[in-house]
């Protein structure tokens, strides 16, 4: 067939280098950007195949997030906007992985395993983020859309959870929005300014609001949003790409695993600050005390803050949905206790990685999910938008039932329900904090978070670490729980974890106790048992 052809000519222009093993693992395939271009190739062929498969258009993000600049990755994206299932994810990693005189073979046993009829259309949206690298890494993901007699749309530009958004608005026959950014900034922004016109008294300190924007995307995007928000946010934009590095001593994950303040901020005491990552699906939000102490507020935080209203509205509104909270085993101890027994909601722990998280939320009319991180968002089910629906066109009902209802349905449309988003989560964030009159020290007031720490240990071979229980306890090597448990014990309030990361080389220690020496003192200690 000449598609095939077509593959094998394109494909010497994008050689593997014979021997590279590289795995799709809980990003995608995330490494140094000059190992990439076969990959990026490779899975714009994926990606038509999967388009071919599904009947509807996939899309491709090429970015590596808050990997550092010279890093590069890429992720596809599922029909509703949702990651690949696992048995794809094996796919991607077997053409990924197969030399180069091996590539049809692979492509073609993935064709006869799915039954993918080749004659069907196919159409693949494609985005990148800002690093150098990504320009030349899309244009191959695009020759190996083209290669297969795909269509393809380039964004260009745009954050990972924008490029989800489009996909799952041309799947959805425009039905969640239209598949454009200017049409993705309306929907947002018109429902942000329908929320916060609902407040009374709003302060000149609750519309200011500062933003690093890690020298990456977000910071592009906050800039071509500003005009569609009015007056209504007042942005201060750092770290906005003319001066830094991409993520360098900046963003969301700096920002949470160093715990305190990005470089290139100005933060003026009390100041409602937050941080994006390199590609904006992450948020944190922070402030510093009139002592100069740092404050951070995270994803723990942000999921408390977000469920809380929720759970306040539905009750004004008379509507009786079940909410849960989804978190990971690096939720503070302190955020789970408080949602479990003050705010009575159902927690669940899942495995890191926001494919698990989306999953398990997705079991609730409310499903509200958070990594510690900052990537998160809520989800919605069919049958809850319709009861709210429903409760807001009522005549028959009371107007705070009504006015509680109306609240929801925006708070609905700005929420960006394909996957964690920086940008959307700051709106709703920022509208909740206003409707609910409530400062950042207010909103951080709500329970003290457990000191904690966070380490990387680099191991000869991570994978020998196996863990179960939501990843909370280790099975393998034989003796490491063991050695754990024992280590907790000297701690008081103490808990701790081990886990391979699924993005990095290493194993990832976590620890939390009463204090941040204890803290501090027992994922030392941790990671010297992983040894
Ligand atoms: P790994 O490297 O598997 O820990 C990290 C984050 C995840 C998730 C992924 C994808 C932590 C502890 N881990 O995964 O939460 O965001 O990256 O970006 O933050
Ligand atoms: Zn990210």
């Amino acid at each position: 067939m000449a598609q095939f052809q077509e593959v094998s000519r394109q494909s010497s222009l994008h050689p593997k280098p014979a021997g590279l093993i590289l795995q799709y693992g809980t990003a995608g395939f995330r490494t140094n950007a000059k190992q990439l271009d076969h990959i990026m190739f490779r899975m714009g062929l994926l990606a038509t195949l999967r388009s071919k498969k599904t009947k509807a258009t996939i899309g491709v993000m090429v970015t590596a997030s808050h990997n550092p600049e010279e890093d590069n990755g890429v992720k596809l994206i599922d029909p509703m906007g949702e990651m690949v299932t696992p048995a794809w994810e094996d796919y991607a990693t077997q053409l990924a992985n197969a030399e180069q005189e091996d590539l049809l073979t692979a492509l073609k046993d993935i064709i006869q395993k799915e039954a993918i009829n080749m004659s069907q259309e196919a159409h693949v949206f494609v985005g990148k983020d800002t690093r150098s690298s990504s320009a030349s890494l899309s244009q191959a993901v695009l020759d190996g859309v083209s290669c297969l007699g795909g269509l393809s749309k380039d964004y260009g530009l745009v954050t990972t959870p924008q490029l989800h958004y489009m996909v799952c608005c041309q799947n959805t026959q425009g039905k969640y929005g239209d598949a454009t950014v200017e049409g993705y900034y309306k929907k947002l922004c018109q429902a942000f300014i329908r929320l916060t016109k609902n407040a009374s008294n709003r302060t000149d300190d609750q519309k200011y609001l500062c933003i690093d924007g890690a020298n990456g995307i977000g910071a592009l995007k906050v800039r071509e949003m500003e005009s569609y928000l009015g007056n209504e946010l007042q942005i201060s934009l750092f770290n906005d790409g003319n001066k830094g590095k991409l993520n360098h001593q900046c963003g969301a994950d700096f920002v949470k695993v160093q715990q305190k303040p990005p470089t290139g901020v100005e933060i003026n005491p009390g100041e409602r600050c937050c941080s994006f990552d390199g590609d904006a699906d992450r948020i944190v939000y922070y402030y510093t005390g009139s002592d100069g102490t740092f404050h951070l507020l995270d994803g723990d935080k942000i999921a408390t803050l977000i469920s809380t209203y929720l759970k306040e509205l539905l009750m004004q509104a008379g509507l009786d949905l079940k909410i849960a909270v989804v978190q990971t085993a690096y939720a503070n101890g302190s955020s789970t206790c408080y949602l479990e027994d003050t705010m009575k909601v159902t927690v669940c722990c899942t495995k890191t990685g926001v494919k698990h998280l989306h999953h398990a939320a997705q079991e609730f009319d409310i499903g509200v999910y958070f990594e510690a991180n900052g990537h998160g968002t809520v989800l919605f089910s069919k049958a809850a938008e319709e009861k709210i629906q429903q409760q807001a066109e009522d005549g028959n009902v009371s107007d705070e039932k009504k006015r509680a209802a109306l609240l929801l349905q925006n708070t609905v449309s700005v929420i960006n329900q394909t996957v964690g988003d920086a940008i959307s989560d700051m709106l709703l964030i920022e509208a909740i904090l206003t409707i609910k009159g409530m400062t950042v020290q207010q909103w951080d007031a709500i329970y003290s978070d457990l000191p904690n720490r966070q380490l990387k240990v680099k191991v000869a071979d991570r994978r020998v670490i196996d863990t179960t229980d939501a990843e909370r306890r280790a099975v393998s090597p034989a003796g490491l729980q063991e050695a754990i448990d024992g280590l907790v014990k000297k701690y008081r309030q103490a808990r701790s974890f081990v886990r391979p990361s699924g993005t990095e080389d290493v194993v990832r220690v976590y620890a939390e106790a009463d204090t941040q020496e204890s803290a501090d003192a027992l994922a030392h200690e941790v990671s010297l048992a992983v040894y």
